[in-house]
């Protein structure tokens, strides 16, 4: 067989393919999601997937892809259909997803986000943005004034492109039509996502009008929510696979594990798709699973991307192949745990043994090199708070510095065998900045990384325990190279 996905071969794919228990073409769009990236179609659409089948509804997604004009060009053909291929140590399988319906590319029809914001049926607006397409300084809970989305934003609402821009100008036409707002739903990883969301975007809106600020407070909820799936971008692999399952071509194929989690704040005033048929969890409050999450599985993986990339290792599971590495993920996994919260029903070893057996499945090749961008968005959340805590409760800081001395390393932007790669980080150019003049010099590099605003808070980076163990490691990892480095780390870590 030949051809492309779409409706029209849905009749004909092979019988191992589970594809939509429902007719698509049946339910309207009632989501609008911004940032289409393979994350959205593993784990939310997956989840909308399994509660139209189950329950029905105008709950289909429009999506919205801000910068890329890729994943409409893949979808949109396909009649917003596509494959989600699990990898898990028993095997693998394809299921047709049908929850999106269509994809706006801003960059193709400059109105067309805007209109779907500002659409009656619209009740929800999900987002995965990335942590540094909000423009929000997190510190303060203000818009970074000097965020380039948010200065143009500013400087022209009403044609606005950002994110924030984008939820406010949507939400002042929904507001002067007279229609219900939408509820906004984060799903980044980020600390008290809905929270942190709600603040930078009245902070935004009280810019241009108070009025509308206030009005926004009142009225639109921000559920909060922790998301999990392992996703790695899709490669030509996956897309092979994709067509060896379906015996048709399909370009917009993603991958990922089995396992999935969702944890939701049930803040809709404007109505929601019952996710929990798709094994959503609701709660009242998402933070103290958003924690366990950040410095858990994220904050782990940060360090393996910074020490396995640098100890020539391309995808996670090599890292946990590693002994020396293996053995640092699991006092990591440890000393995180120990800043969190007990939370009723979770037992933070279980789950740190679960993690491991995640992160060394050999069937998913997630890349050290991917998860190890945009560092000083992540460490704040991940390695910071919980060193922080670590600090102030007497708790074993070391895994910590260990972290943050592999992502200082890994700011020279150069492996031991001297070949360059690019940081890929918003701030690239302020670290290089920092940098420049220092040299290697552990020390002069740990004064200068601390520095950058917003990354390290100062009550870390002023204490000087903290500050010796990172620059020791670092000074150890500049000397004898990473390898070395991590495994005299695992030597001394004890059993
Ligand atoms: C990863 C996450 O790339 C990264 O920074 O840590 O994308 C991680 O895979 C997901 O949060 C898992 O749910």
């Amino acid at each position: 067989m030949s051809g492309r996905l779409g409706i029209a071969a849905l009749a004909g794919l092979p019988a191992a393919v589970a594809r939509p228990a429902y007719d698509p073409a049946r339910f309207g769009a009632g989501i609008v999601h911004i940032g289409l990236g393979a994350f959205h179609r593993a784990h939310q659409a997956v989840y909308t997937d399994a509660a139209l089948a189950e329950a029905g509804g105008g709950w289909r997604i429009d999506g919205i892809s801000l910068r890329s004009t890729e994943i409409a060009d893949a979808l949109n053909p396909q009649d917003g259909l596509y494959t989600l291929i699990e990898r898990g140590e028993e095997g693998v399988s394809a299921r047709v997803i049908g929850s999106i319906r269509k994809v706006i590319a801003a960059a193709h029809d400059r109105q067309a986000p805007l209109t779907a914001l500002a659409a009656p049926e619209t009740r929800i607006v999900s987002l995965t943005v990335t942590e540094k397409a909000y423009g929000i300084d997190r510190a303060e809970g203000t818009v970074d004034a000097a965020h380039p989305a948010i200065i143009a934003d500013l400087a022209d609402p009403r044609a606005a492109q950002g994110v924030l821009g984008l939820l406010a100008e949507g939400l002042r036409l929904r507001k002067e039509r007279g229609l219900q707002p939408f509820t906004v739903l984060c799903c980044d990883n980020l600390p008290d996502n809905g929270h942190l969301v709600r603040t930078g975007l009245i902070d935004l809106a009280r810019r241009l009008d108070p009025a509308f600020a206030d009005w926004i407070g009142e009225h639109v909820a921000f559920p909060s929510t922790m998301v999990d799936r392992i996703t790695p971008a899709p490669t030509d692999d996956t897309l092979a696979e994709a067509e060896r399952q379906l015996g048709v071509r399909d370009l917009a194929a993603i991958e990922t594990e089995p396992f999935s989690q969702w944890v939701i704040e049930d803040r809709f005033p404007t109505g929601r798709p019952e996710w929990e048929r798709g094994g959503a969890i609701f709660v009242e409050d998402v933070a103290p699973y958003e924690a366990m999450k950040l410095r858990m599985l994220n904050g782990t993986h940060s360090m393996i991307a910074y020490a396995g990339y640098l100890s020539g290792h391309r995808y996670v599971r090599d890292v946990m192949a590693d002994a020396a590495l293996a053995k640092l993920v699991h006092r990591h996994l440890k000393a995180a745990a120990a800043t969190l919260a007990p939370l009723e029903g979770i037992d933070t070893g279980d789950y740190a043994e679960a993690l491991a057996r995640r992160f060394a499945n050999p069937a998913i090749a997630h890349e050290t090199y991917q998860i190890a961008m945009d560092g000083t968005e992540k460490l704040p959340q991940r390695i910071a708070a919980p060193a922080l805590h670590a600090l102030q409760h007497g708790q074993d800081l070391r895994p910590f510095a260990f972290a943050v001395a592999a992502w200082m390393r890994y700011c020279l932007g150069r492996t031991d065998d001297g070949a360059g790669y690019a940081l890929r980080d918003p701030r690239e150019e302020a670290i290089g900045g920092a940098l420049a003049g220092v040299g290697k010099d552990a020390r002069g590099m740990v004064r200068a990384l601390s520095a950058l605003p917003g990354v390290f808070p100062v009550e870390l980076a002023r204490n000087e325990r903290w500050d010796d163990f990172v620059a020791n490691i670092l000074s150890e990892m500049l000397a004898k190279g990473m390898m070395h480095a991590a495994k005299e780390e695992a030597l001394s870590a004890g059993s």
